[in-house]
C-alpha cells in the first residue's frame, strides 16, 4: 500500500511494499537428482517475475493477469506440489489453466522451463532493474525504453538528469525527481537486507549447520554478528577437524531453501538462501521463537547470499574474529598486533620471529595458541570486545589495558516496559486490555499507550483520536490499573500519546490536552513538508518541539524507513545537545530508538552522543499489534550498538520509577 501525501499532515506511510531491492533475476536451475526438481516457491517466484517481464515484452494484458494470478494461487496451494502435478491434477487448482498447469509441471518433473528462458533474454536486465523503483511499473518502464531508450539505472539517471522525463505525458516533474532519488536509494541498499530479515536467515542457517555431524562450533559473523541495521551477505565460520570438511560441506549443498549455489571449494561455500530455509525448529536461536514467526511471515519472499567458510577447531577462533569485522576494526587490531610485532589473520596470531618468510596456513602453524576470541585481544593488551561495538568509533581505545574501559551493554531482560505503543483507538488491532496482557506476559511491569493524536490521518480518513476522545481513554486506563493495583498486581498502563509535531515544530492537541496525559511522544509525520526544506528550518522546528514543556519523548527522530526512504535533514546533533541542556535543566527528555527493524531511528552512531550529553534513550516497539511489542528486542540491539548501558536507557526502570519519574 503506497500512499500519496496529500494534505499537510497526510502519513507516507511505512512503505513496506515499496521497498527496494534488486534480486537477481534468472530461471532456478535444477539442482536435485529427482523431482521435484524446481520448488515450489521458485515456481511461485519465476511466475511472478514472468508477469513483470511479459508486461515489459509488451504482452497481451490478459496473459501477464494469468501469470500473476498462477503466481499467487500457487503460493497458496496447501498439497504438496509435486503429489498434485504427479496425479495431474495441477489444472484442479484455480487460477492455473492448461498452459501454466503444463509448465509448472515440466518444472517440477523435468527441471526446465519451456519457452521461458528466450523470454527472459529478451528483456534487458537493466529493465527489470529499474522496475524496483519506487513509482516505476512495468508499464511505465517499457513507456522509458520504448520513448527515450532507457534500457538500465545508468540510462535512467541520465534521462532523468537532462530532464527527459518529466515533458513525457502521464510523467512530469514530480516522478522525474522520484525516480532520482529511488536510484540513489537503490544504490545505497542495492541487494542488502533489513537486520531482521538478515538475522532470521543467519539464525536459520546457524542452527542447521550446528546440527551437522562433525561440526565442533558455528557461528554467525560479518555485519549480522555485529547488528548492523542492514545486513549484505550472511557470513558463517564453521570449526570442524579436516577430515569432516568434505561431508559437511555435503550437507550444507544438501540443504532446504538453497536458491543457488553460487561456488564451493574446500573451505568455503557460497549460497543464496530462500524462505525454506526457515523452516524446521528455531533450535538454539538467540532470536526468541515467537518473534522468529512474524518474521517468517514479514520475510517470505525475500533471498540473502551466505558465505560459510570451514577451517579446523584451533583456527575457528581466528577466523570468527576476522570474518566479524568490520573491516575498519580489524585494521585496528592488526596494527595493534604488528606494534607488538606479530601478525594478525584470519588464520592466526603469529609471532613474526617465528613465522619467517611462511605466509598463510603455513606461517599459522606457528600461532599463538587461542581458544576463544578473549584470548586473541589478550594478547594484544585488551578486554573482549563485544561484536556489536566492532566498528573502530573508539571501542580499541576503551578495551585496551591504559584505556577507559568498556561499558555493561544493556541486554532485552533489562527492559522493564515501554512507552509507545498504540491500540484500536488510533491504528492498532489490539485493545488496552490485550495490549496490557502481552506486555505483562513479557515480564514487563509498565506500558504505555502513544496512541495517534487528532491531526494524523490517512487519505482523508482520520486516524488519531480527537482531543474529546482523550479523555475516555484516560478513564479506561484509569480503571484497569485501579483493578491490577486491587489484585496486588505489579503493572500498570501509562496514558500517553504520539503527537505530531506541525511543521513550525508545536504540537499537536490543545494544551490541557497534552497536560492531562503521563507522557507525549513528538513524532513528525507530515514528512513531505520536513523533507522539502532545509537542515537549518528543521532543526530550529525539532528543537521548539522538545522544549515544549508537555513532551517527554522524541518519537523516531528523522522519520526514515530503512531501505525505503531518507529520513528529513536534520542537526540531529544540535537537538540532542538540546535535548542534554533540558535534562541537566530537570527536565526529562528522552530521545527514542524506534525498535521497528523499518526504523531503528535514533540511528546508533547518535546513541553514545546522547549518552554523552546525558539524553535518557527510551527503546520503543511502535507496536500495533501484540506482537509488534516483541520488536523492542531490536532497539536493545541497536542500543547495544550504540554503547548503551542499562542506565542510560530510561524503560529500564521500574513501573513505580517510571511513574514517579513521570510525576504521576
Ligand atoms: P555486509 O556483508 O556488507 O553487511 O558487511 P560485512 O561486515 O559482513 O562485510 P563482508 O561480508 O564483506 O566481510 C565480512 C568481514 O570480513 C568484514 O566485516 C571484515 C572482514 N573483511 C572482509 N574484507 C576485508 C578486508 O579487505 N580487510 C579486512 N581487514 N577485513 C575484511
Ligand atoms: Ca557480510
Ligand atoms: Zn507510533
Amino acid at each position: 500500500m503506497v500512499l500519496e501525501p496529500q494534505g499537510q499532515n497526510q502519513v507516507e506511510w511505512p512503505l513496506v511494499d515499496n521497498v527496494v531491492k534488486s534480486t537477481g533475476w534468472s530461471l532456478p536451475k535444477a539442482r536435485s537428482e529427482g523431482p521435484p526438481f524446481i520448488t515450489k516457491s521458485q515456481i511461485v517466484k519465476v511466475l511472478e517475475q514472468v508477469g513483470v517481464l511479459l508486461e515489459l515484452d509488451g504482452a497481451n494484458q490478459f496473459r501477464v493477469i494469468a501469470y500473476q494470478n498462477a503466481s499467487r494461487a500457487l503460493a497458496s496451494l496447501e498439497e504438496d506440489l509435486l503429489t498434485v502435478v504427479s496425479e495431474e491434477r495441477i489444472t484442479d487448482v484455480k487460477g492455473i489453466g492448461k498452459g501454466l498447469g503444463g509448465l509448472i509441471s515440466e518444472a517440477v518433473l523435468e527441471g526446465t522451463w519451456g519457452e521461458l528462458p528466450s523470454l527472459y533474454e529478451r528483456v534487458p536486465p537493466g529493465l527489470m532493474e529499474i522496475v524496483g523503483i519506487p513509482g516505476l511499473g512495468p508499464k511505465r518502464a517499457r513507456t522509458l525504453h520504448e520513448e527515450l531508450g532507457v534500457d538500465s539505472i545508468e540510462s535512467l539517471k541520465a534521462a532523468c538528469e537532462m530532464g527527459h522525463i518529466a515533458p513525457l505525458s502521464g510523467f512530469g516533474q514530480k516522478s522525474q525527481q522520484k525516480y532520482l532519488e529511488g536510484i540513489d536509494l537503490l544504490r545505497r541498499y542495492q541487494g542488502r537486507s533489513r537486520m531482521d530479515v538478515g538475522l532470521l536467515y543467519g539464525q536459520a542457517l546457524e542452527d542447521r549447520v550446528s546440527e551437522i555431524e562433525g561440526v565442533v562450533r558455528a557461528e554467525l559473523a560479518g555485519s549480522a554478528r555485529r547488528r548492523r541495521e542492514t545486513i549484505g551477505d550472511l557470513d558463517i565460520v564453521v570449526g570442524a577437524q579436516p577430515d569432516d570438511h568434505d561431508s559437511i560441506i555435503e550437507a550444507i549443498l544438501a540443504f532446504p531453501g538453497i536458491a543457488e549455489v553460487k561456488g564451493h571449494g574446500e573451505s568455503k561455500v557460497s549460497l543464496i538462501l530462500e524462505a525454506d530455509m526457515l523452516g524446521g525448529s528455531p533450535g538454539s536461536s538467540s532470536i526468541d521463537v515467537q518473534l522468529a514467526e512474524t518474521l517468517k511471515e514479514r520475510s517470505s519472499d525475500a533471498t540473502i547470499d551466505a558465505q560459510v567458510r570451514i577451517v579446523s577447531p584451533e583456527t575457528f577462533p581466528f577466523t570468527l574474529a576476522y570474518f566479524t569485522g568490520s573491516k575498519e576494526h580489524n585494521i585496528r587490531m592488526r596494527q595493534a598486533a604488528i606494534d607488538r610485532d606479530l601478525r594478525l589473520n584470519e588464520f592466526g596470531l603469529i609471532p613474526e620471529g617465528a613465522a619467517g618468510g611462511a605466509i598463510g596456513l603455513e606461517a599459522a602453524k606457528h600461532t599463538l595458541e587461542c581458544s576463544d576470541e578473549a584470548d586473541i585481544y589478550r594478547h594484544l593488551g585488551m578486554s573482549w570486545i563485544p561484536p556489536e561495538m566492532r566498528e573502530d568509533m573508539g571501542e580499541i581505545e576503551a578495551a585496551s589495558d591504559s584505556g577507559s574501559g568498556l561499558p555493561i551493554l544493556i541486554e532485552p531482560s533489562d527492559i522493564k516496559g515501554t512507552l509507545h505503543n498504540h491500540t484500536v483507538a488510533s491504528d492498532g488491532t489490539a485493545t488496552l486490555e490485550e495490549m496490557a496482557a502481552a506486555a505483562m506476559n513479557l515480564g514487563w511491569e509498565f506500558l504505555g499507550i502513544a496512541d495517534h493524536s487528532e491531526i494524523l490521518n490517512i487519505g482523508g480518513r482520520q486516524i488519531g483520536v480527537s482531543a474529546s476522545d482523550v479523555a475516555g481513554q484516560a478513564e479506561s486506563i484509569r480503571a484497569l490499573n485501579e483493578g491490577w493495583r486491587d489484585a496486588g498486581t505489579d503493572f500498570r498502563l501509562l496514558h500517553g500519546s504520539e503527537c505530531d509535531i506541525l511543521v513550525d515544530g508545536s504540537l499537536d492537541y490543545p494544551e490541557e490536552v497534552r497536560n492531562s496525559l503521563s507522557h507525549v511522544v513528538g513524532s513528525v509525520h507530515a514528512l513531505g513538508s520536513w523533507r522539502a526544506r532545509d537542515e537549518i528550518a528543521n532543526t530550529e522546528a525539532l528543537i521548539t518541539a522538545v522544549e515544549d514543556p508537555t513532551l517527554t519523548v522524541l518519537g523516531h527522530p528523522t522519520g526514515r524507513i530503512l531501505q525505503g526512504r531518507e529520513g528529513f535533514p536534520v542537526d540531529m546533533h544540535a537537538v540532542l545537545r538540546r535535548m542534554g541542556e533540558l535534562n541537566a535543566e530537570g527536565e526529562l527528555k528522552a530521545v527514542e530508538i524506534n525498535a521497528s527493524p523499518y526504523r531503528l531511528d535514533l540511528d546508533w552512531r547518535l546513541c553514545k552522543y546522547a549518552k554523552e550529553l546525558g539524553v535518557p534513550v527510551c527503546i520503543n516497539p511502535d507496536a500495533h499489534d501484540t506482537e509488534g511489542l516483541r520488536d523492542f528486542w531490536f532497539g536493545v540491539q541497536v542500543a547495544r550498538k550504540g554503547w548503551l548501558s542499562p542506565a542510560d536507557v530510561l524503560n529500564t526502570r521500574s513501573g513505580a520509577e517510571m511513574e514517579s519519574l513521570l510525576g504521576l
